[in-house]
């Protein structure tokens, strides 16, 4: 922010637009607490001039690879040096340790292949540009030489470059800890496979991008005493069900169902399929094809990697006729039967898809007709039968398609890592983590509600780690500080996670009771909450809670939120599949023990997600993390347009400028003190005389009358907090005029 004693009239200035956030300019005038700015674009600004914010006129027109080599430290600045090098293909930049990686949307193949991996290995972090595999190698090599095992957390909102980066950071890890593998395939091999596995059945093209991952990754790299990668397991969390039985326009369903029916005539043959067009799972949007994508070509590509990832010939027959078995469930449409509140198959088309889907799941065909239409209640004395209505029968049928897809995919996971194979000696890891991001649509459901959570915890682990990043290397320095006004999100993940109270705990509880519905729940989270800062109920809503996230308010519908968190196989599709003549259907759905199918606690999603984010966090809390923060230049997924505003939001809900806070209340600016003298050397051209470059730096500040900075003579840097920043840019901006826009004379050479 500007105060009146750093800037003047003539002064380089950036001021707050609604438009593109920040745009730069010259002060005209300044009266009171006013500024009038004349801007580059060619308008004059009038502003308060807490919007104003010294600009450093002398900043490089390329930017600098490391936003703490920025003279101002501040939003406008981060901005600018971010748009800048993007505009020169530069997109990636550090804020410290942390990387900043903006999306390029065009292919960039110099930037990745294996000379660029030679560079960085065992390079000095920062010698070389910013890089995901600088970031990789310093994690690599922090683990050989620390003994401490490592992670690196990649985060950004969707389509702006998690997973691409995620796939350059697991080459670059089994390149460097890559051993020939005496037969078979080797682990790194399978690693990297896994990928193209995984994005058949858990991608879709959606509109923020048309490859998303519709689940978040963990990947842990297991690696012996040598360094060589010994094992590895890939951890997924919370798969988009609804997607197999749901799709909007213009999106896709997950991308094997059309690979599949692109696939050679043989199996199209084999399966009964047909063009897309003519099933419903997939015609409810108009998008069949993705550009520059050819559905067959993936479809051999997606057999060969799972032959890597040692998937048999015969599993992998098995998994495609469950993703057909799937189409063909979507065909089936019920019409009224004989009796009130009935139904059976409408038609001869919906008669023969489900022969087709009996036929490739190996069940009776009879029995899926009756686990579709019917429910038996168990009571004391006898089993009741209940015939469904026709709607309530598309329900089951799509209930049944999510539970198969889900169980493939979590067999698709289980069957990776078995085949990969565990270290149970292993030394170290080397955890990489690709996730969702913070979620705010106009409507918000439970799934955002569990991203959100992740985010919040993310989000803590984050600020935690920066704050004591930033201390110890003032400790290093010796350079006294400490940060009082640290921001928590304690408070968050308390009103969610509590037991008994938070809200997960009370969906739970609204997920058992009888005659519970989305509305008591809302009543009981408003009575609960009524004056928690954190949670609000908007006013012209009935059932809507709003969460005030650390990065933004969100409005939760709960209407699905029951459903949703509830997670159980209706009983009548476990006892069908279970006793299916073919081994990998019933595997999926394996018989329970008496005991424990009746004992089985009810099961929530919610729950069991909070869990599993538990157990990761105590994973990353024994790891030393890395943080790559993807961002997403612009929403028409196009290369060279880069929205101001867009960035900054994803930059608030990264934590970048959150961290870049914390280390504004210290001492952000570090400069080697050639740097500096070379820089502020006109300041006071009579100190530079010979001594050495600490003692000139020294008399410098002393002589312009400058406190606040620190140093140390055994140390490399100066350090200064942002006052000083400003002040002595200012004061460099005054002599320059003063002097005219002489160019910047170098000092004479220090002895
Ligand atoms: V989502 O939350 O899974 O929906 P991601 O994973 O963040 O999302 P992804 O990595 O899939 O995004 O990137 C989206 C698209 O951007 C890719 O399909 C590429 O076309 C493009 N992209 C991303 N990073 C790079 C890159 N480093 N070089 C070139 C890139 N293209
Ligand atoms: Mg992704």
């Amino acid at each position: 922010m500007a105060t009146l004693a750093n800037i003047a009239v003539g002064s380089q200035v950036w001021v707050a637009d609604p438009v593109d956030a920040w745009i730069d300019g010259e002060v005209l005038t300044i009266d009171g607490d006013e500024v009038k700015v004349n801007c580059t674009s060619g308008k004059t600004v009038t502003a308060k001039v807490t919007n104003v914010y010294p600009k450093d006129a002398e900043a490089s027109p390329c930017g600098v690879d490391d936003m703490t080599k920025l003279a101002y430290l501040h939003e406008p600045g981060v901005l600018q040096n971010l748009h800048s090098r993007y505009d020169m293909n530069e997109i990636y930049t550090y804020t410290g340790s942390i990387l900043i990686a903006v999306n390029p949307f065009r292919r960039l193949p110099h930037l990745y292949n294996a000379h660029m991996m030679e560079q960085y290995k065992g390079a000095v972090f920062g010698e070389l540009s910013p890089h995901v595999f600088a970031v990789a190698d310093a994690a690599y090599r922090l683990m050989i030489n620390e003994s401490v095992s490592q992670s690196i957390l990649v985060s950004g909102e969707s389509g702006a470059g998690k997973t691409e980066s995620t796939k350059m950071l697991m080459r670059y890890l089994a390149y460097m800890g890559g051993k020939v593998a005496a037969e078979g395939r080797s682990i790194e091999q399978k690693v990297l496979e896994s990928n193209p596995v995984l994005e058949a059945f858990g991608n879709a093209k959606t509109v923020r991008n048309n490859n998303s991952s519709r689940f978040g990754k963990f990947v842990e790299l297991q690696f012996d005493q040598r360094g060589k990668i010994s094992g590895a397991a890939i951890r997924t969390y919370l798969l988009e069900r609804s997607r197999v039985c749901q799709v909007s326009d213009p999106e896709r369903n997950y991308h094997c169902f059309y690979m599949l029916c692109a696939g050679p005539q043989e199996d199209i043959e084999r399966y009964k399929l047909s063009n897309p067009r003519t099933f419903h799972y997939l015609n409810q949007s108009n998008c069949y094809e993705l550009e520059g994508v050819d559905d067959s070509k993936e479809y051999f590509e997606t057999r060969r990697a799972m032959d890597v990832v040692g998937i048999s010939t015969e599993e992998q027959e098995a998994i495609f006729r469950v993703v057909a078995a799937i189409l063909h469930l979507g065909n089936i449409e019920f019409a009224e039967g004989t009796e009130i509140d009935s139904s059976l198959p409408k038609d001869e088309k919906s008669w023969f898809h489900l022969r087709t889907a009996a036929d490739l799941l190996m069940c009776d065909k009879t029995a899926l007709e009756n686990s579709l239409c019917q429910r038996i209640i168990v009571t004391r004395d006898e089993n009741i039968t209940k015939t469904l209505n026709p709607e309530a029968a598309v329900q089951s049928r799509d209930a049944l398609a999510k539970v198969i897809y889900s169980r493939l995919f979590d067999w698709l996971v289980n069957n990776i890592n078995t085949s990969i194979g565990q270290d149970p000696h292993s030394k170290f890891l080397i955890g990489v983590l690709d996730i969702y991001g913070f979620e705010s649509f106009k409507t918000n459901s439970f799934e955002q509600f569990c991203i959100n959570l992740t985010n919040e915890k993310l989000q803590q682990h984050f600020n935690q780690h920066v704050f004591k990043m930033e201390q110890e290397e003032y400790t290093k320095e010796e350079i006294n500080w400490s940060y009082i006004d640290f921001v928590d999100n304690k408070d968050i993940l308390e009103l969610i996670e509590k037991k008994p109270g938070g809200i997960i705990a009370l969906l739970d509880e609204a997920c058992v009771l009888p005659r519970s519905t989305h509305e008591t729940f809302a009543q009981k989270l408003y009575q609960t909450y009524k004056n928690h800062k954190r949670i609000s109920k908007p006013k012209l809503s009935r059932t809507d809670f709003t969460i005030h996230h650390y990065a933004g308010d969100v409005t939760y519908q709960t209407d699905l939120f029951l459903d949703k968190n509830k997670d159980y196989v209706i009983a009548e599709h476990q006892s069908l599949l279970s006793v299916s003549k073919c081994s990998f259907v019933s595997g999926l759905f394996p018989i329970l023990a008496e005991d424990s199918a009746k004992s089985s606690k009810f099961s929530s999603i919610g729950t069991r997600f909070k869990q599993q984010l538990q157990s990761l966090l105590e994973t990353l809390s024994a790891t030393e993390p890395h943080y790559i923060r993807c961002v997403k230049p612009n929403n028409l997924l196009k290369p060279a347009i880069f929205e101001n505003n867009n960035v900054l939001q994803q930059l608030r809900c990264g934590g970048v400028l959150e961290a870049i806070r914390i280390s504004c209340a210290g001492y952000p600016t570090r400069r080697t003190f050639d740097e500096f003298i070379d820089r502020f050397g006109i300041l006071a051209p009579n100190v530079l005389d010979g001594s050495d470059e600490v003692t000139v730096s020294k008399n410098l500040l002393e002589k312009i009358g400058l406190e606040g900075y620190q140093n140390d003579e055994s140390y490399d840097n100066l350090a200064y907090c942002l006052s000083n920043t400003t002040a002595l840019l200012s004061l460099l901006h005054k002599s320059l005029r003063a002097v005219g826009s002489a160019p910047r004379k170098k000092p004479p050479p220090i002895s």
